[in-house]
């Protein structure tokens, strides 16, 4: 007997920007990864203020979903996938944020796609922001640091609700909300990156305007969680959180002490008030170390413990330590951190860490006590074509088995988990890089880094046995 519910929600993620192509489209207006170059794991990405003709911008075409994804579905649903994460590029909807009345073609497309999902009896996965914040919004308003986005986000909301209300159930408001707790969450997340050109991790904006853009972002989040409680009663409201677990790399107290503080300034301060409705007792401790004078207008506080989310998303693809003495370096998701002796590490340096799922699902669920859904989770790899023509990607199978392993190791121990999409089901451009090269998927699609590519489709080994841990809820992992 399987340990996964019956109804766990198997499937695959992906993100509008990262896959979609189509990015002028139909009235759509550009968003910020629309102004990003590609890059590697040695050259980084740029942003730039207008489109430069001599530069790439990946997500221009990406893999062309826009016009492959009745193609795309069908695969996904012979691989019996129950779920399909993916996000509304928000400048499709409204091309510069502000307008009033949404783009009727861009609607029209993920009606679509919703229907195709329907036809396959799958259940799409929302994420309503997924780094794709309309680039007009960074123009004037410098992003998230302004207040009234607040009330853009509201529109695209309520706008996407009224029209999927039978179409959408599980809505996640913002993707790894998280990252905007550190540099480089000013491009991805926080869009506050006006009349900036330069490499797009690298910008440095104050801990001021990256903790207030925040702030702005938890009070949208809970508008919205209230406003579709309120109006759409058959929704589920969920946050998203990249969980960037640590640990302490000697039991020196000082280490324990210090992992704690980066557990909570990395994971716990965003979840805690997305979950439970507001900031939590570090919060001052963290304002007073980084210097923030955080601004709250009256209601802000009754706000966020009214539109606490019903369900706790996270990413997860690896670990790292932390520590006061020496130790040497390696990069992860999002954040890079001490190496860990007895981890190994991908291509790409982020160490791989089957265990350090359990771990981390115990740690969310006995902190909140609402269900968990792992909406991110695999291996960014080179996949080489073998002398078969075909691609034997047995170390990304060798991964994912590890962490659904550990996944139902989590369960029995008592973890109320609803569902696993692993990331980039299908290869797409890379977020942090913006390459191609590193590749996620079951399916693989041929695009390279310098542009060319015919964008045909092709099954790599883990496709079937995706396909035979889903038919088997888990069971068969062989
Ligand atoms: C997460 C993002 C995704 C995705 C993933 C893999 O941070 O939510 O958008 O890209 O990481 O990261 P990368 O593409 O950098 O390998």
């Amino acid at each position: 007997m399987s340990v996964f519910r019956k109804d766990f929600l198997w499937g695959g993620a992906t993100a509008a920007n990262q896959f979609e192509g189509g990015w002028d489209a139909d009235g759509k207006g550009p968003s910020v990864p629309d102004m990003c170059t590609n890059g590697s794991h040695t050259v980084p990405k740029w942003i730039t203020t207008a489109i430069r003709p001599d530069k790439l911008y990946p997500s221009h075409e990406a893999i062309d979903f826009y016009h492959h994804y009745a193609e795309d579905i069908a695969l996904f649903a012979e691989m019996g996938f129950k779920c399909f994460r993916l996000s509304i590029n928000w400048t499709r909807i409204f091309p510069t944020g502000e307008e009033t009345t949404p783009n009727e073609k861009g609607l029209e497309f993920y009606d679509k796609v919703f229907d195709c999902c329907k036809k396959h009896g799958i259940e799409p996965l929302v994420t309503i922001s997924h780094y794709e914040l309309p680039y007009a919004l960074t123009e004037k308003y410098n992003g998230w640091a302004d207040r009234r986005l607040i009330g853009f986000y509201e529109n695209y909301c309520h706008a996407i609700f009224e029209r999927y209300k039978d179409k959408v159930k599980y809505w996640l408001t913002f993707n790894e909300i998280n990252c905007g707790m550190s540099g480089f969450g000013a491009v991805l997340g926080l869009g506050t990156c006006q009349g900036y050109e330069g490499p797009a991790m690298g910008i440095e904006t104050s801990a001021q305007t990256r903790l207030q853009a925040l702030h702005h972002q938890f009070v949208a989040s809970a508008k919205v969680v209230k406003y579709a409680h309120e109006h759409y009663p058959q929704f589920q409201m969920g946050c998203m959180i990249a969980f960037m677990a640590t640990y302490p790399m000697t039991c020196d107290p000082a280490d324990v002490v210090l992992n704690q503080q980066k557990m909570q300034e990395g994971n716990w301060y965003c979840g805690d008030v997305q979950v439970r409705g507001a900031y939590p007792h570090f919060a001052k401790r963290i304002w007073k170390e980084l210097g923030v004078e955080l601004k709250m207008e009256p209601g802000d506080e009754a706000i966020l413990k009214e539109g606490t989310v019903d369900f706790y998303t996270f990413s997860y693809y690896m670990t790292n330590c932390v520590t006061t003495h020496e130790g040497e370096q390696t990069s992860g998701n999002l954040m890079g951190g001490i190496k860990n002796p007895y981890l190994k590490a991908s291509d790409w340096g982020w160490q791989i860490d089957p265990q350090g799922l359990r771990y981390v699902l115990n740690e969310i669920y006995g902190r909140y006590q609402i269900p968990l859904m792992v909406v991110e989770n695999g291996l960014g790899a080179y996949d080489e074509r073998s002398e078969d023509g075909k691609f034997h990607d047995s170390y990304r199978i060798d991964y994912l088995r590890s962490h659904i392993q550990e996944m139902a190791k989590a369960v029995e121990d008592g973890v109320d988990l609803m569902g696993y999409t692993p990331w980039g089901c299908i290869d797409l451009v890379s977020a942090s890089t913006g390459e191609m090269a590193k590749r996620y998927g079951f399916i693989y699609v041929n695009k390279f880094d310098d542009g060319t590519g015919d964008l045909s489709r092709e099954k790599k080994d883990s496709f079937d046995w995706y396909k035979k841990v889903i038919a088997t809820n888990g069971e068969d992992l062989a």
